[in-house]
């Protein structure tokens, strides 16, 4: 009884603990009674839930853009092949979608900027404190995501990054949720102009409901996957197997 409440108090925090928490509960026959007693305040939880992860976050006007983005993390790589790729203007660069997809896809820089694009002006928070006001261009991930094909089976969307932090790859994941917001785009672009490489050229991720952290950049493959546990420490990034971060991080 104890373990329910404390795992359906956790169910306010967050949608995926919310999923992971009803399989367990609905497998459990001891638990039964307790879900049907709550199942009508839960299914509406539910339903705010899934409603507050499809909100928007906000945007903003040109005016109120930051006259400085700083860069952090990762600001020029000097991983072989992104120093290679960087020399020729990213020419030989080829975006892969793959995993659990009916098409994987290898998509050249021009090809992206061709593609059907969405602009926004959002505000960027970092854990360390800081926050900025840009304006980021690029192609919506829902959109490559459907015409690669999704399997039935894919739950996370894996972005792995060309650069390496204290010699470990960085890489990201965001779940279907976040994959299909409107606003997560893969941006080629900043403040009207290319990505420079400070900001992640030649793309980057932009998943405006959460932290500095999540947007990956230097993005050069695109995985879909039934399970986080068998990528790199299994905790779905960079920050959170080495540091502990929250793998969702909302705001
Ligand atoms: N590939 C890669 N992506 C990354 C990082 C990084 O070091 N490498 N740093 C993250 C952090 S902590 C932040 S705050 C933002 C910084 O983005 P910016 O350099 O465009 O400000 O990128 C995120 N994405
Ligand atoms: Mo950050």
């Amino acid at each position: 009884m104890t373990a329910i409440v404390t795992r359906r108090s956790l169910l306010i925090g967050s949608g995926s603990l919310l999923l992971a928490g009803c399989d367990k509960l609905t497998t459990a026959p001891q638990t039964l009674d307790v879900l049907s007693l709550g199942e009508k305040a839960s299914r509406s939880a539910q339903r705010w839930l899934v409603a507050d992860r499809q909100a928007l976050a906000p945007e903003f006007t040109r005016a109120e853009m930051s006259p400085v983005f700083r860069v952090n993390g990762s600001t020029n790589p000097r991983d072989a092949g992104y120093v290679a790729h960087a020399a020729n203007g990213f020419a030989d660069w080829r975006l892969l979608i793959d995993g659990l997809v009916a098409t994987p896809m290898a998509l050249t820089l021009p090809q992206l900027r061709a593609a059907p694009s969405r602009t926004q002006i959002t505000r960027h928070d970092c854990v360390e404190g800081w926050s900025a006001i840009g304006q980021w261009t690029g192609v919506p991930l829902g959109l490559l995501l459907r015409r690669a094909g999704l399997s039935s089976n894919a739950r996370y969307i894996v972005f792995h990054c060309a650069d390496t932090l204290l010699g470990k790859p960085y890489y990201e994941s965001i779940d279907l949720v976040d994959a299909f917001h409107p606003q997560t785009i893969l941006a080629h672009s900043m403040n009207g102009a290319p990505l420079s490489i400070g900001h992640g050229a030649p793309l980057r991720l932009r998943v405006e409901r959460q932290l500095g952290y999540k947007q990956a950049k230097y993005v050069m493959r695109i995985e879909a996957v039934a399970s986080l546990a068998p990528l790199h420490g299994g905790k779905g990034g960079f920050w959170e197997d080495n540091h502990n971060y929250q793998w969702y991080a909302g705001i």
